[in-house]
């Protein structure tokens, strides 16, 4: 017998990507650099599919049936390369190599232009939900040729996530690095939406006095309603969870500095080269680096400002409302910029996405699905050249009831001392947005003064100096 796919790399991802393969049905090889890890699998798992075992490189490509479909779930960066350098020369044209890590785009570029060169199909493939998604189904984002996903998709499709009307939450994004390039904006747009319902907890416990076990109540009625998330709904399980040792609420008893491990900072910088401004996301990325500085921190303890105050109570929930209305504002914002960076990515690299699509395989299977992603969904459907998401109907309808609480919301927090980030470059974005003029006019003249930088006019075309230095004529420079 030969095996439908193959799974090299057999840590937690790639054990439980493994199984969820097996249990779908298929014959999968498996393969890891260290055997131990091969044999555990067989022997805690082997009877829950069709597993064919390979201590060796060759004998792992030698059980897989041809064309060969190979998924490397190895460390990211340099362990990938030294997997490919590996097995690229046992595989023969036509073949296809998966990498399921958390590349980055451009290192999935690089390698799918060398494999193409050799005949082989390289897939860099985004997978998003953890181990439990690896194992229960996450969400999918693979690039690469076209030929290679109609051989794949139907396998990737099986094994992934399922929205709630039944759709596979994976689809072929894009060539070569389109897949990774949307996984990392997904995980941005999660950073920013971690960072809002922070906010928003803040908000509630600082402002209004709500203790966590009362700010998790609140989360749970948000997410029956339009916030309707995971994310809300891990937030809403930490904050009802107790210490076991001290008694306290567990969100008091964790450090609070927040680490990364690095694709919200990707996401940021490829933004800043590509030049669109995901404000929201890269406000969540300081908000983590400010977090861990405890330096900077400590020196500034004792500065003079407000100190949190709580209101008398918010027993009518007036202030919590409020709150939501300014959440699911900034929370569309945020997502409104992480979509203008896909659009900006697949415009720069060439890449034919369909937005609404991503929006559909997001809606289960991976960190951010919510319900919220099948109104973006729809939102592209009906007009695929949305400039922005704002602008939707159903969106600018939302943003335009909620706009006065969110405003009262971010007036508050800066009266109160709260640092509201996210909020507040969202509010600010969506203000500069649908500003007639900008201050931008007195930038440009400033860098004309200083640089002899140029302008434009509003009221002639052309390209003009104007003399600063001398008689403060105007010339018209093309
Ligand atoms: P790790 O990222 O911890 O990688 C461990 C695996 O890489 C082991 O199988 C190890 O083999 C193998 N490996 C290394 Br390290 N260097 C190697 C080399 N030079 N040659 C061959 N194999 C090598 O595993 P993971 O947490 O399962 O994640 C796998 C991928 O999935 C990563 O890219 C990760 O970023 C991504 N991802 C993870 C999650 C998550 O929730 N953990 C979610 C989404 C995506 P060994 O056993 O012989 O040491």
């Amino acid at each position: 017998t030969s095996a439908d796919i193959g799974v090299t790399g057999l840590a937690v991802m790639g054990r439980n990507l493994a199984r969820n393969f097996a249990r779908s049905g298929y014959t999968v090889a498996v393969h890891n650099r260290t055997p131990a890890k091969t044999r555990a699998l067989i022997e805690e798992f082997g009877d829950e599919g069709a597993f064919l075992p390979a201590e060796s490189p060759a004998d792992f490509v030698a059980s897989l049936e041809r064309p060969r479909r190979l998924v490397v779930m190895v460390k990211a960066g340099e362990p990938t390369d030294a997997v490919i350098a590996e097995f690229a020369p046992l595989l023969e044209e036509g073949d296809v190599i998966i990498d399921g890590g958390n590349a980055h785009f451009a290192d999935t570029r690089r390698r799918e232009r060398e494999l193409r060169d050799r005949g082989i199909h390289f897939v860099g493939a985004g997978i998003s939900g953890g181990e439990e998604g690896a194992l229960h189904g996450p969400s999918i984002m693979p690039g690469g040729s076209a030929e290679s996903y109609a051989s794949l998709g139907p396998m990737l499709e099986s094994v992934a996530a399922k929205a709630d009307d039944g759709a596979p939450c994976t689809t072929h994004v894009g060539t070569d690095g389109a897949g990774h390039f949307v996984k990392m904006v997904h995980n941005g747009i999660e950073y920013a939406d971690m960072q809002l319902i922070g906010e928003a907890y803040h908000l509630l416990r600082d402002v209004a006095g709500y203790s966590p076990a009362q700010i998790a109540e609140v989360f749970r009625t948000w997410n029956s309603g339009r916030l309707d998330s995971y994310l809300m709904e891990v937030s809403a399980e930490v904050l009802s969870h107790t210490d076991a040792e001290t008694g306290a609420p567990f969100v008091d008893v964790v450090a609070d500095r927040a680490e990364q491990k690095g694709t919200g900072r990707w996401t940021v910088q490829t933004a800043l080269e590509l030049g669109v401004p995901v404000s929201g996301i890269a406000e969540a990325v300081f908000a983590r680096s400010l977090s861990g500085h405890a330096d900077l921190r400590a020196a500034a303890a004792g500065l003079p400002g407000p100190r949190a105050e709580a209101m008398a109570s918010d027993a009518a929930g007036h202030f919590a409302d409020q709150v939501e209305q300014a959440l699911y504002a900034s929370k569309i914002v945020a997502y409104s910029q992480g979509w203008n960076m896909i659009q900006a990515g697949a415009q720069e690299y060439g890449w034919d996405i369909d937005l609404g699509a991503v929006a559909a395989i997001w809606r289960g299977g991976c960190i951010i699905r919510a319900v919220f992603l099948d109104h973006i969904r729809s939102a592209y459907a009906s007009d695929p050249d949305l400039a922005t998401l704002i602008a939707d109907e159903r969106f600018s309808a939302e943003i335009g009831r909620a706009q006065g609480d969110w405003r009262a919301v971010v007036a508050t927090a800066t009266r109160h001392g709260i640092p509201t980030p996210g909020f507040s470059a969202a509010l600010a974005y969506y203000d500069a947005l649908r500003a007639g003029r900008l201050p931008a006019a007195l930038t440009q003249a400033q860098r004309d003064f200083f640089g002899a930088h140029t302008y434009r006019r509003t009221d002639r075309d052309g390209v003009f100096h104007t003399l600063w230095g001398g008689d403060r004529s105007e010339q018209y420079t093309e």
